[in-house]
């Protein structure tokens, strides 16, 4: 409470965001901000990415290691027998309207699958929950997809890895390696990073006692917004706006001048440049044509110089979504479905902290300050 019995809000304390604030402990992984640095359970990201496959760091962050050949056998194996959609959720998808948000369509999605079978979460979330969880998500994703475009959706493949499956339920034909690959590698950068505000939500959801379904579905809602998740679709927004290495520095002038956030830059806890970033634009440069990669990069080196120039000191640097725009268009994604490629990802990381929460919980109910007034009588409506 402040000392005013009524504080307006532009006296109100900027909020803070809970910025570094300690608010669980956890052993699935950790960005050292000032470093630049990202750690799975104890690998650098550098360590796993371009080596480990999705599967094998999806193992890593559910079970704790990096699984031997035979942990792995299993977990692909499990992985191909969830990719398919109960027909009820199917129709549920397809009732949506095509032009509605891939991440809407998405966070529906989850939502049914909870809804369509409730034997199947009702209970505390385990191992076997979050792998079908997860293995559904490009299968919701996809079905949308090919809705939208007037395609009957495709059975996954159980022979397939997740990227491979991805694609080929989008686009209905064989993915080729020059695509999948590194799409592989986008989802394991993308798969987990400390206590992230969608991770938070999903662990918060997990702390009431709830179930699996509503803590990833509440996570999509979080991972939605352009300040988190929703970036990258606005980044390729921006690179086509610009169009032109000509254009980079007016138009970031403009933006800047307007009072804008350059989308791709900054982040709450890297204070240095995001290590994903740096590992992505080495992907985007083999995988982009040279024009997009040289536009890309020059919108790069010059939105980084305006941003010290006119934000001294608050260590800007380029974010992961960055470059995720280049890789994932490349790959053959729309911008639109950036994001929920993101969550596609993440839904390994959301998962890995439920089952984390649920094994030592307690409910997360953090305190308030409370602004408001004080002492007020209740007066009848003609009073008033
Ligand atoms: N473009 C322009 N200015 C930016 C900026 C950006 N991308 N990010 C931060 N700033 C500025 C803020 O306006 C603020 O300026 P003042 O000190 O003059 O008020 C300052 O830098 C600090 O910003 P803030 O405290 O708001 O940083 P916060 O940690 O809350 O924000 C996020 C981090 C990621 C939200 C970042 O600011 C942002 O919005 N980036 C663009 C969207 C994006 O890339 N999201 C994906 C993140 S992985």
């Amino acid at each position: 409470m402040t000392d005013s019995a009524t504080a307006t809000a532009t006296e109100r304390p900027k909020p803070n965001g809970l910025e570094g604030v300690v608010a669980a402990s956890t052993e699935l992984s950790h960005v050292f901000g000032e470093e630049g640095k990202l750690v799975y359970r104890g690998y650098d990201i550098h360590e796993l990415a371009g080596k480990a496959s999705f599967e094998e760091v999806a193992h890593l962050l559910w079970v704790g290691h990096l699984p031997n050949r035979t942990e792995l056998a299993d977990l692909e194996e499990k992985f191909g027998a969830n990719r398919q959609l109960p027909e009820a959720v199917i129709e549920g998808i397809r009732e949506l309207p095509r032009n509605a948000n891939p991440m809407d369509a998405l966070r529906t999605g989850v939502s049914m699958l909870g809804a369509n079978d409730p034997t199947l979460y009702d209970n505390e979330p385990d191992l076997d929950e979050a792998i079908g969880l997860a293995a559904r998500f490009p299968a919701i994703l996809a079905t949308f997809f090919r809705h939208r475009e007037g395609h009957e959706p495709i059975q996954g493949r159980s022979d397939y890895n997740t990227a491979q499956n991805y694609l080929y339920q989008l686009f209905g034909k064989e993915p080729e390696e020059r695509h999948w690959k590194p799409l592989e590698t986008y989802l394991v950068l993308l798969a987990d990073h400390g206590l992230n505000a969608s991770t938070f939500t999903s662990r918060v959801i997990a702390s009431t006692e709830s179930d699996l379904c509503s803590s990833l579905t509440g996570a999509v809602g979080a991972l939605k917004g352009p300040a988190h998740g929703g970036a990258p679709a606005k980044v390729l927004d921006m690179l086509n706006e610009i169009g032109s290495a000509d254009n980079v520095e007016s138009w970031l002038t403009n933006a800047l001048d307007s009072g804008q956030r350059l989308m791709g830059f900054g982040h709450r806890v890297y204070k240095a440049e995001d290590p994903r970033a740096e590992i992505l634009r080495g992907m985007a440069e083999t995988a982009s044509s040279p024009e997009f990669f040289e536009l890309s990069k020059r919108t790069e080196d010059r939105a980084l110089a305006m941003l010290e120039e006119r934000k001294p000191g608050r260590r800007l640097y380029t974010n992961v979504e960055f470059y995720s725009a280049a890789v994932l268009a490349a790959v053959g994604l729309p911008g639109d479905m950036f994001p929920p490629t993101f969550a596609v990802a993440r839904a390994v990381g959301w998962s890995a902290h439920v089952l984390e929460q649920c094994a030592n919980n307690r409910l997360i109910r953090p305190a308030s300050e409370y602004v408001g007034p004080t002492g007020l009588t209740f007066k009848p409506i003609d009073e008033r």
